[in-house]
């Protein structure tokens, strides 16, 4: 077979296929040939275009490759390459090699192919296909045989997705719903295709429609009695386990496996598994599976196994992520081998507990209604994250590399937990096997978003498919959390309809479950007795649960009684004039999201903005890549929209901050892009304690997910981590309250009461002390107190509260604008899992008034490089310095995180900083390094 070499990125997933080969592995058909290797062509003969294509990818990345059009990423491309999305493209191969014979069956199979793809061989018509998250294979012996081409050619001509979801809105008879349902962003019309919904434009990002072959794809041929694998199932639950109940903890664990295979397996074949501890190899358990049933394509069993051989999987911090390779081979009744899958899996159980609150929880000082939390193992735990979107609009680019990078970030930054959010595409493999190692929950959602959808025949079956594939694809990873139907739906959508119209309101109920809970919770539960389903990523939890049911569950939605707390929480709030009210916050059991953009680094920025437009906060192209508001549609001029998202940050920095107005335009961006991301991770810092200090009281909150993780570009949004991958101050911020035990001084504007908390997440009881100190500008300690106190296990406590009224500091001698109170904990516990004693420290701060008014001092910031040691020495000489930043030189084309960063210093303070670098840039970038706090904003230059 002919070889052909392309550009590195699209190896991505052929690359993954051989690292992964450690992770799964099957036994396969002798002759399988990845397509990856043929030579493409990507053509349209509208256009007069014809270039080299590659498999893994998009029509967008080889138009890009060839020089046909410029990066897709640069400028405003996001609205000139809208002509891609119009039009029809073909992939074409020749298929040197690919001969049929008599007793040779030959099958085309795709991995993904996006989206509105009609497939023909030799010139034939194979098939047509519909759904970019489905794999599909095909029985092409027929067409091979009366074929005479030596190398059979493969085209795929792959339909304008936004050609075809218009001429499917328009088909008679097709269904419609009220206006404002399908949240608009740039194309209309995504709910009528399963393709990745934020192709169409989001709020954080571009919307270019790509299309593609884009997963791996083969043709395999199968001699007699030869099947090759193509999905695995391995389900691992406690003996009487069912989803979305306590299982028992003292159980044996049940081994459910079940292999989806090309070809016919013959009817008498077995099932055994071999079970390898996967840091040794040391073989822990095997045997046969029983309870055999096999479809010819399917073959299922099941085994149980003895508990107490094998570790527990925990999530980081909670434990150890222990690991084992489970081997299934499929054997014919003499014995052979006819087909072998290994996958890497662990042990445990995770469920979203929904159950109601008891007289005796309640006894104990917890609200009414519904709990709304994890476990883990049978122990409830505090979920700390934030929602990850796509990593880049085009998936066939995205690294293994890149994902551990990302992963790595949230683990670093103390988080626990990423929600998936609903409308991207299924996570790879890879994303889960490298959760599984980092010991980070994914939280998975059904791609669905901020619509409501069709519920004809044919749609439901081809989501029915899709979800039946990942499912199974997925389950046997333990960082798989949860599935849930789809993000905003039951809170959102289907109040809108409620609210707009009302006597329609129970046909779209009915419509939504038959989808959401007939269709896709039966997915879950019919193929996983370990994961909790949900139908939306918002809701109140369930009033019934049924397993067998048609409809296994009917939701609360708003049945929720005065004085009860059902749910959790997604909060939005712009006006800046509400950002540290803490009475503005919600209430509720579990925060799935809130947050507020801010803009990305001028180093980012200049990769894509021309120069001569990159000399102001509100230059064209910097409005126009800020697609919060989003157009709403087609409008490439969209000033309107986004300067309302302009404007909130300018105005959260305008009322919070001192007003940056530098002489050189430069400078100028840099403070307003500083101050941005300060009053970014400042209000994401006083949500996040918020919702922390309530697991401590009456709605026990046991979770906060941030929107969001990371960006798709480079562009004003709600991200922690810029797409090279450079963390703004939230990501740093964050990891500082994620800390296990906190200290939170919690004002309330309206009552004037300050309330020092501590807050631990750990599951044992936790002692210390806490030192209070009153200091001004200067770094002058006018007062310090230390108080001792004890929080227990998942808690929170008041140290002390204080009625504080216009006055400040010792005895009320400070103005506002004088005093900063520093709080600092120091705390000992015998924390969880595997981990020893030890002891935490934490440190906060809190201004009686914002620093747009506070009378800063020149804090006397110098860093040096310190090359003994490799770090960075900061120090504030002479007075106190807020939000310290350190950051690269922008020429230096350097993507460098630091350790520690977003941080206050107190006068005299040193902090020794090492950094991590992501992309290396010029020589000498460390002696560049420079360092500004707050106090920068106040000057000229
Ligand atoms: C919520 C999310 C996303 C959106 C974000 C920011 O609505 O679910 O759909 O991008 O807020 O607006």
């Amino acid at each position: 077979m002919e070889f052909f070499f392309f550009n590195v990125v699209r190896l991505c997933f052929a690359g993954l296929i051989g690292s992964l080969a450690l992770f799964s592995a099957t036994v396969q058909a002798k002759n399988v040939v990845d397509l990856s290797s043929q030579k493409w062509t990507l053509s349209s003969s509208v256009l007069n275009i014809s270039v080299p294509g590659h498999v893994p990818s998009q029509v967008h990345l080889d138009l890009f490759d060839a020089r046909v059009t410029g990066d897709p990423y640069y400028g405003l491309n996001d609205f000139n390459l809208r002509w891609v999305a119009w039009n029809d493209w073909n992939y074409t191969a020749k298929l040197a090699g690919l001969k049929g014979s008599n007793d040779t069956k030959t099958f085309l199979l795709f991995n993904g192919l996006d989206t509105f793809a009609d497939i023909f061989l030799c010139g034939q018509t194979v098939a047509s296909t519909a759904n970019q998250f489905r794999q599909y294979s095909f029985d092409v012996t027929d067409t091979l045989s009366s074929c005479n081409a030596t190398a059979p050619e493969l085209r795929i001509l792959f339909h304008s997705a936004t050609a075809a979801t218009s001429a499917l809105a328009n088909l008679p008879g097709q269904e419609t719903w009220p206006s404002g349902v399908e949240v608009v962003l740039e194309f209309s019309n995504r709910q009528f295709m399963r393709k990745q919904q934020s192709d169409f434009g989001w709020d954080w990002g571009p919307g270019f429609a790509p299309c593609g072959i884009w997963q791996p794809a083969w043709t395999v041929q199968l001699e007699p009695e030869e099947v090759h694998v193509r999905n695995t199932l391995i389900d691992l639950y406690r003996v009487g386990q069912l989803n979305n109940l306590r299982p028992d903890q003292t159980k044996d664990w049940v081994l459910n496996a079940s292999i989806d295979v090309v070809g016919t397996l013959p009817t008498s074949a077995k099932m055994v598994y071999s079970i390898k501890d996967a840091s040794s190899s040391v073989v822990v358990g095997s045997g046969e599976l029983v309870n055999i049933t096999n479809r010819g394509d399917v073959i299922s069993g099941t085994a149980i196994l003895d508990a107490s051989k094998y570790k527990l999987w925990w999530p980081q911090g909670l434990g150890g992520q222990n690991l084992y390779n489970v081997t299934i081979n499929v054997t014919s009744e003499s014995g052979k081998t006819l087909a072998s899958s290994t996958k890497r899996t662990g042990f445990r159980t995770v469920l979203l507990y929904m159950g109601e609150v008891t007289p005796e929880e309640i006894a104990k000082g917890v609200a009414p209604g519904g709990h709304w939390h994890f476990e883990i193992n049978g122990h409830p735990f505090y979920a700390k994250g934030s929602n990850f979107i796509p990593p880049d609009a085009f998936w066939p680019r995205v690294t293994e590399s890149k994902i551990r990078q990302l992963i790595s970030a949230a683990v670093k930054g103390r988080q626990n937990m990423l929600r998936v959010w609903a409308s991207g595409a299924y996570s790879p493999d890879f994303m889960y096997d490298i959760a599984d190692e980092y010991g980070l929950l994914l939280w998975s959602e059904f791609e669905f978003s901020d619509s409501l959808y069709p519920v004809d025949a044919d749609y439901l079956e081809n989501v029915r498919q899709e979800a039946h594939y990942n499912v199974r694809r997925v389950n046997h990873h333990p960082s798989l959390a949860i599935w849930a139907g789809g993000n905003e739906l039951e809170n959102l959508e289907l109040l809108l309809v409620n609210t707009t119209g009302a006597d329609q309101y129970e046909k779209y109920k009915s419509e939504f479950e038959t989808l959401f809970i007939g269709v896709l919770g039966t997915a879950v539960f019919s193929n996983s007795r370990s994961i909790t389903y949900m139908p939306s990523s918002t809701n109140n939890g369930y009033l019934v649960l049924n397993h067998t049911a048609p409809l296994p569950m009917i939701e609360r939605y708003q049945d929720v009684p005065d004085g009860t707390i059902y749910g959790n929480t997604d909060y939005y709030n712009y006006a800046a004039s509400q950002a540290f009210n803490i009475s503005a916050y919600p209430i509720g059991r579990f925060s799935v999201e809130f947050g507020f953009h801010s803009m990305p680094s001028l180093a980012s920025l200049s990769n894509v903005v021309p120069a001569d437009d990159l000399l102001a906060f509100n230059s064209t192209t910097i409005m126009l890549r800020n697609h919060h508001y989003s157009p709403r549609g087609l409008r490439t001029e969209n000033f309107a929209n986004t300067s309302k998202g302009m404007g909130e940050m300018t105005m959260a920095v305008e009322a919070h901050y001192p007003i940056p107005n530098k002489t050189s335009p430069t400078a100028n961006l840099t403070a307003w892009i500083y101050a941005t991301q300060v009053f970014q991770a400042d209000f994401y810092k006083w949500q996040i304690s918020f919702y922390r200090v309530g697991s401590g009281r009456p709605e026990n909150q046991m979770g906060c997910l941030y929107w969001q993780l990371e960006d798709v570009w480079q562009a004003p949004t709600w991200a922690g981590i810029e797409y090279e991958g450079r963390w703004k101050m939230l990501h740093h911020v964050a990891a500082d309250i994620y800390n296990n035990v906190i200290v939170v001084p919690l004002w309330n504007v309206t009552s004037g009461e300050l309330q020092v908390w501590v807050v631990s997440d750990l599951w044992s009881p936790v002692q210390g002390q806490v030192e209070l100190i009153w200091v001004n500008w200067e770094g002058d300690w006018l007062e310090s107190k230390t108080l001792p106190f004890t929080v227990g296990g998942l808690n929170g406590t008041v140290v002390q509260t204080t009625n504080l009224t216009g006055t400040f500091g010792p005895n009320g001698t400070m103005n506002a604008s004088e005093a900063l109170f520093v709080a600092r904990v120091t705390a000992t516990g015998t924390p969880v899992g595997d981990y020893a004693t030890r002891t935490m420290r934490h440190t906060n701060y809190w201004t009686p008034t914002p620093l747009a008014s506070a009378a800063l001092v020149d804090p006397g910031l110098t860093v040096t490089w310190d090359a003994a040691h490799e770090e960075f020495v900061v120090e504030a000489t002479k007075g106190v310095s807020m939000w310290t930043w350190l950051s690269t030189a922008v020429d230096d084309d350097v993507v460098v995180n630091f350790e520690d960063n977003g941080f206050m210093l107190l006068k005299g303070e040193l902090r020794h900083i090492s950094y991590s670098v992501i992309k290396p840039g010029r020589d000498g970038w460390r002696d560049r390094v420079t360092v500004r706090s707050i106090w920068n904003q106040t000057l000229a230059t």
